[in-house]
């Protein structure tokens, strides 16, 4: 299975959600199919996308948020997974694409490779529904179901060639996605920074 075919088939049923990326090759796959206000590509702080995701979803139970995490990343944090698991909210879909290496920075292999099973990993941190897909139809449906019944945490994990897009160019810098994408998330009701949503010091 392609990354890109596998975002591309799940495209429309996360377009609406919080999506919370890793960096790198699948941030700018998902930037290429259409970037939208909602969607935040994590910068640099590998194995904390779900740490975000996990934020926004218990802060706003009402939303529903997707993480599109890595093996590499997952696997240099794996207590986020217990984390999880312990406050376990319902609207978050943890999607990892399991390529079995470090594509972004050279494709150096992760422990994926040599027999790591994240999904049971992810059942024995306590993720009770963790999943492991390996075609898109498999891939999209798994997600499709688990984001719009948004009833209990889980976690989906895509075997996935280890391939990449051509470009890792994206035309947004990170301090613009950070801004965008809080106000994307900011309910009507809340003040605005300039109003005063930070205590003052
Ligand atoms: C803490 C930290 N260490 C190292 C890096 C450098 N780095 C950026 S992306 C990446 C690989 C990510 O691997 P994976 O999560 O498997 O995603 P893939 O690139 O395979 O899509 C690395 C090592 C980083 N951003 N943060």
């Amino acid at each position: 299975m392609l990354r890109i075919d596998a975002l591309s088939a799940a495209y429309d049923d996360i377009a609406d959600c919080a999506v919370v990326t890793i960096m790198g090759a699948v941030a700018a796959e998902l930037y290429s199919l259409g970037h939208r206000s909602n969607f935040f590509y994590l910068e640099h702080a590998m194995g904390l996308a779900s740490s975000v995701g996990l934020g926004i979803a218990l802060a706003q139970p009402d939303r529903r948020v997707v993480v599109i995490d890595g093996d590499g990343s997952v696997l240099m944090n794996l207590g986020g997974l217990t984390t999880l698991a312990r406050y376990a909210p319902p609207n978050l879909t943890h999607v990892v694409f399991d390529n079995e290496s470090l594509l972004s920075v050279g494709g150096f292999p992760t422990a994926t490779s040599t027999g790591s099973d994240l999904a049971a990993i992810a059942r024995g941190a306590g993720i009770g529904d963790a999943v492991t897909v390996s075609d898109v139809d498999e891939f999209a449906e798994g997600v499709r179901k688990r984001v719009s019944a948004a009833d209990h945490l889980s976690c989906v994990v895509a075997k996935v060639d280890a391939v990449g897009p051509k470009s890792f160019h994206m035309d947004l810098h990170l301090l613009e996605n950070r801004f965008e994408f809080a106000r994307a998330l900011r309910r009507p009701e809340e003040p605005t920074m300039e109003e005063g949503a930070h205590p003052k010091p």
